[in-house]
């Protein structure tokens, strides 16, 4: 008996691992929803309004019909007739698949057709003729709520206005209180603007239903699986075991693959009506505009605090502006997703939050981009409006966050609105990065610059998340609990694979989980294969987004990978004739105490469990586990950022010279895999800060609708990244693992804006919205003196 003989590996557990979905990407033999082709596969596009807010009087769709190659061209009015005109949204209202009455926003879906081949499908789209009759927009979210303002959703009975909802968190008599006995109140106003996670590889779609066996296969760019296809379910009122969801290799999500698009819909109407398989894939250009797009957040901000620094206060006024549907993505009971842990980093009594949503005749969406459910805008109105105070008080920025930033003996630690932070080393990451940046070094080198009239800056970031929801009994998504399942299954010959409910579109799942199993098990990796992102051959999950792969999907495994070896502890025992309790664990292999030369190894117990090996009492053969992870608590990554810019005097122009960011999400699974989530995630802030925005004109046109428009940061605005870490674990979690993703793109922004302003502190400048581009910096250093 050879094949359970394992050769020494140094491929076992936590450590730097290259990508193994690498192998395949780098070689451009990725397999994304556009590669797939079915035979007699039709194309699907769709008709797109070009007016923000139009009654439709009438759709002719005769011409196109006629189109030798079109099949087919549904509209507002096919879906009608099927009850799939609208369908819930991801925040308990509906949106227009095809829109029927009115259009609400300029790229809204109006018509579809199904044709031979893409092209014909994209013509024919020029040969159906709609009579619109044009309305007044709602763009200016500040105006939504006005007496008078055209109201978007008629189609709500009742609804005589654009208000969608109220929310609060924090004691507003406590805030108040905190206030009058302040002796410093600093107030701001400050826009997070609206942007777009815009992923590499736009949103699509292929749909069959098979009409010898009924069963609707849908391969599409969908970062949770599991729940689309429950919705489809629940919706078409299909039977869910005939519902098959693919998600493929997919091309970046950044949390645009989160919610159900129309076009995937369409795609499943389209192959229903024509008996063919149907492919939609949306071009750039309809990704921006019609697509999830994120934050568009007006906050008014106000802290109070003493003389001498110490915050006693925190107050801040939301109005959200969340487009024409209200589609955005968080747990039921959090319209303003996890707003309220605005608090921040920081040890203070008293907060408070209003949020207001309004409806505006824009494209829905609203938290998408890597914004752990708006802990982004938190951050960042957190962490500007504490520099705002440093700027009043005349206090170095690094030491009022010091001075108040929560010490590790408060930990856990329960925020004025709510939220109990699991644990935490503040001081400590914040200390290391100054260290790493040289703070004091920089802050001489920026008194010289100045008294020579040169612009540079530092702005410090420190931020908390929250991240891994979460506990099910107050985490739900249209009502589905926020759990996740996991399988390990070892084989005879000690190879194993694990069946994941999330879904990766570019954090290497397929290379972390592996190790996780085998940081339990000590298998090694390379002979563990990873599968996800279909529903036949996955445990039921919620999917990846808000970072909650690791701190949920992760324990899951770990905890079912923990199970396959108290399993064969048992096996082992029998195998060696001993109790349970006199064998140890070394990872890999169980001994009898005392005598290593004994051992059994995982390989040699996973064949003894499908041998003839006689097991012991209740132990059933095979070496299977799994879990349904339900989190105790979300995981709360932290880390402390800081930046350094230099700003053209002449030009505004925004140079990023270095950036230290020291991450801090427990122990790391894979350093390198982490590194490149923080990479990625600060070249989003640079981004943000200085150049991303989904603009609107008067007439709501989008002025975002191209890469020409829409700026993303290249390897040329960035610089080479200097990374730090602690490790803090997370109490609750069995690995200690906190989630990593959206670390980055919640801190940096602020770090970017702040070292802005700090450079343009000779001008008087407080605050400027972002983006800070050249003309935005510009502007704000008009007609400001220079004082040194
Ligand atoms: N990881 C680790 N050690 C930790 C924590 C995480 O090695 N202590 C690894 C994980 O195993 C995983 C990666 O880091 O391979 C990210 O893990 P996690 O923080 O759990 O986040 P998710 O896997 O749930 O990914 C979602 C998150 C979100 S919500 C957005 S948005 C985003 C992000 O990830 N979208 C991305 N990073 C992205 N990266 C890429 N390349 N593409 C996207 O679309
Ligand atoms: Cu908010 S973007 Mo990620 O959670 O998919």
């Amino acid at each position: 008996m050879t094949t359970t003989e394992q050769p020494a590996h140094a491929d076992v557990g936590f450590g730097r691992r290259p990508r193994v979905e690498d192998a395949r990407f780098l070689r451009g033999k990725g397999q994304y929803v556009d590669d797939i082709t079915l035979p007699g596969m039709l194309h699907g596009a769709i008709l797109r309004s070009p007016h923000a807010h139009a009654r439709i009087v009438s759709i002719d769709t005769s011409e196109a019909e006629a189109h030798p190659k079109v099949k087919a061209v549904i509209t507002g009015a096919t879906l009608e007739s099927l009850k799939l005109a609208w369908i819930p949204s991801l925040s308990h209202d509906v949106i227009a698949v095809l829109a029927t009455d009115k259009v609400r926003y300029q790229g809204q879906e109006v018509a579809f057709v199904v044709a031979e081949d893409r092209y014909s499908a994209r013509d024919a789209l020029e040969l159906i003729d709609v009579d619109y009759d044009v309305l007044d927009p709602v763009i200016d979210a500040q105006r939504a709520l006005d007496p008078g303002a055209p109201v978007i959703r008629d189609d709500i009975e009742g609804k005589a206005d654009n208000h969608i909802f109220d929310w609060t968190a924090g004691d507003k008599d406590q805030t108040d209180a905190a206030f009058a006995s302040a002796e410093v109140v600093v107030k701001q106003d400050m826009l997070y603007p609206r942007v777009h996670p815009a992923p590499l590889e736009t949103c699509g779609s292929v749909a069959w239903m098979d009409p010898v066996s009924g069963k609707l296969t849908i391969w599409c760019t969908t970062q949770a699986p599991h729940a689309h296809r429950t919705l489809y379910a629940l919706v078409a009122g299909l039977p869910e075991q005939k519902i098959r969801v693919v998600s493929p290799d997919i091309g970046g999500g950044f949390g645009n693959k989160v919610g159900i698009y129309p076009g995937y819909v369409l795609s499943v109407v389209g192959s229903i009506v024509t008996g063919a398989p149907v492919k939609w894939v949306e071009d750039r250009s309809e990704n921006l505009v019609s697509t999830s797009f994120a934050r568009d957040y007006h906050m008014h901000g106000e802290i109070a605090a003493t003389r001498d620094g110490r915050i006693l206060g925190l107050r801040v006024d939301v109005l959200a502006d969340h487009g024409a549907f209200n589609n955005t993505a968080q747990p039921t009971k959090y319209p303003a997703g996890f707003f309220h842990i605005f608090t921040g980093s920081y040890d203070y009594p008293a907060a408070y939050c209003t949020v207001k949503g309004v409806y505006t005749n824009k494209a829905p969406g609203g938290v998408a981009y890597a914004c752990s459910f708006r802990v982004t805008e938190a951050c960042y109105l957190v962490e500007r409006i504490v520099d705002c105070l440093a700027d009043e008080l005349g206090m170095d920025p690094a030491e009022l966050r010091m001075k108040n930033l929560l010490r590790p003996e408060r930990f856990p630690y329960l925020s004025p609105t709510g939220w109990e932070y699991d644990s935490g080393e503040y001081p400590r990451a914040l200390a290391k990065a100054m260290e790493m940046a040289g703070y004091e070094q920089l802050r001489k080198e920026q008194a010289e610059k100045r008294a020579r009239g040169e612009l540079m800056g530092i702005g410090v970031s420190f931020f908390t998340e929250t991240v891994g929801a979460g506990p099910r009994k107050h985490m739900d998504i249209l009502g589905l609990g926020m759990a996740d399942g996991a399988e390990v299954r070892v084989h005879p010959t000690g190879k194993a694979v694990v069946r994941l409910s999330v879904q990766t579109q570019g954090q290497g799942h397929e290379t972390t989980f592996a190790q996780i199993v085998s940081e339990v098990t000590g298998i090694p990796s390379a002979d563990i294969e990873v599968v996800h992102g279909d529903t036949d051959n996955t445990p039921f999950g919620l999917g990846t987004y808000g970072s909650r792969s690791t701190p949920v999907s992760g324990a899951a495994v770990a905890v079912a990978s923990r199970r396959i070896v108290d399993k064969a502890r048992l096996i082992a025992s029998a195998m060696l004739e001993v109790s349970p309790e006199d064998l140890e664990w070394d990872r890999g292999k169980f001994f009898v105490k005392g005598d290593p030369s004994t051992a059994k190894t995982i390989q040699e117990i996973a064949f003894a469990s499908h041998g003839t090996q006689e097991l012991p009492e209740g132990v059933e053969g095979h070496l299977d586990a799994e879990c349904v992870y339900d989190p105790p608590n979300l995981t709360y990554p932290f880390g402390a950022y800081i930046c350094v810019v230099d700003v053209d005097k002449g030009t505004g122009q925004v140079k990023v010279r270095r950036f230290i960011a020291v991450d801090d999400c427990g122990p790391r699974i894979n350093p390198m895999i982490v590194e490149g989530q923080v990479h990625g995630g600060l070249a989003d802030g640079v981004g943000m800060a200085l150049m991303e925005v989904i603009a609107f004109d008067e007439e709501g046109n989008c002025l975002g609708g191209s890469f020409m428009d829409y700026q993303l940061p290249t390897a040329l605005e960035c610089p080479s990244w200097e990374l730090g870490e602690t490790v803090t674990p997370s109490p609750h979690h069995p690995l200690g693992l906190k989630g990593v993703g959206e670390s980055a793109t919640v801190g940096s922004p602020p770090a970017v804006v702040n070292a802005v302003i700090d450079a343009l502190k000779p001008y008087g400048v407080r605050h400027v919205d972002m983006p800070l581009t050249p003309a935005q910096v510009w502007r704000a250093m008009q007609g400001r003196p220079f004082r040194t």
